[in-house]
């Protein structure tokens, strides 16, 4: 354009910048609450979206870019074509079929392994460096899943796991304790939902453990009742999905503090579904949630929290519902 050689002097190219670009494949009520966190909490500003409606994608892109003026130097594009997410740090995929109404998440693991199967090679062949973090339900499994479909090494294969059940306990200790929730310490872990197991024996405030004040907490004997915590924190989704239809704000949340420490190498602390055999007596090759640091590389480590026989023992029998579950997928 003749106007535009008027107010431009050239100086040099503009560089493209992709240092912490970030994909997300499925723009749905996840997909698009994980998008909002990152670019309003400054995660990343470099966000490429994909899904395979083709309206509802642009329309979820339009409607983010015109909040432009209220975000740092965001760049967010949208294609139904992996092209655009070439050069990706991370890919975070949360396209898939969700819980109906009282569906456990364990019988979407055939549509959604299909759905995984469309994925994952075409993120590979754009981002061959990259980070898969894996939301779909029933999320340890299709972790599992996308390691097997992508070749990719265990450490860059990462299931969002119990970060958001461990956020909805650490709420609910907050709501009963009246602490804030950031000072209510205390990790669930093994399978994101119905057969999660809370860390009874690590649950603290200020370094505090309450299995201290009370040596019966969790248990059934307990005359406080803790236990009814972790019960409502395995209910929280079916009973969210009932009143609004779907979760995402805090889902979204967990997402982003995910990608953060990866992106900016945090070596933080999260529970999330990683590669676990091998770890408290595990024999199959499941992807089960226990603390990890995560850092640039993805999962650098799995810290060995000190169980009790009950915890270990609850971990593996998730662990068991696992593989079976794995043994009948088709791939
Ligand atoms: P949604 O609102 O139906 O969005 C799913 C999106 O995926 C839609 O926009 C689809 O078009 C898209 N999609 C489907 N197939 C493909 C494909 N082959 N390629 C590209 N895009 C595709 O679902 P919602 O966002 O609510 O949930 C998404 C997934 O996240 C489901 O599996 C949920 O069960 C799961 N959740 C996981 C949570 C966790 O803690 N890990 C929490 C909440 C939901």
């Amino acid at each position: 354009m003749e106007s535009l050689k008027k107010l431009f002097q050239p100086v040099h190219e503009k560089v493209d910048e992709t240092w912490s670009k970030v994909t997300i494949v499925g723009v749905g009520q996840v997909g698009m609450a994980a998008a909002f966190s990152m670019l309003t909490q400054n995660v990343t500003n470099n966000i490429a979206l994909v899904d395979m409606m083709a309206d509802k994608l642009k329309g979820e892109m339009m409607d983010l870019q015109h909040g432009s003026a209220f975000m740092r130097n965001a760049k967010i594009q949208s294609s139904t074509d992996y092209s655009i997410t070439a050069g990706s740090k991370i890919c975070v995929v949360t396209a898939g079929v969700r819980q109906r109404e009282g569906e456990s998440r364990l019988d979407l693991v055939q549509r959604n392994t299909d759905v995984l199967k469309q994925i994952i090679p075409q993120l590979i062949k754009y981002s061959p460096d990259t980070i898969l973090v894996i939301a779909s339900n029933p999320v340890d499994i299709l972790t599992y899943v996308t390691w097997k479909i992508s070749g990719l090494p265990k450490h860059r294969v990462i299931g969002s796991g119990t970060n958001l059940d461990s956020a909805r306990f650490r709420y609910l200790l907050s709501d009963r304790l009246g602490i804030a929730t950031t000072s209510c310490h205390g990790y669930i872990i093994g399978e994101h939902g119905d057969s999660s197991v809370p860390v009874w024996s690590a649950v603290n405030i200020a370094g505090v453990r309450l299995s201290d004040l009370n040596n019966q907490i969790g248990t059934d004997d307990d005359p406080e009742n803790w236990k009814e915590l972790h019960e409502n924190v395995v209910k929280s989704a079916y009973e969210v999905i009932k009143l609004k239809g779907y979760t995402s704000w805090a889902i979204g949340l967990s997402l982003a503090q995910i990608v953060r420490a990866i992106l900016t190498n945090a070596n933080s602390v999260h529970a999330v579904s990683t590669y676990l055999k091998g770890e408290h007596g595990i024999e199959d090759e499941v992807f089960l949630s226990l603390p990890c640091v995560l850092s640039h590389c993805g999962v650098s480590d799995v810290i060995r929290q000190p169980l009790t026989e009950l915890e270990v023992a609850q971990l593996r029998k998730s662990a068991k519902v696992m593989a079976k579950v794995q043994n009948d997928i088709k791939f």
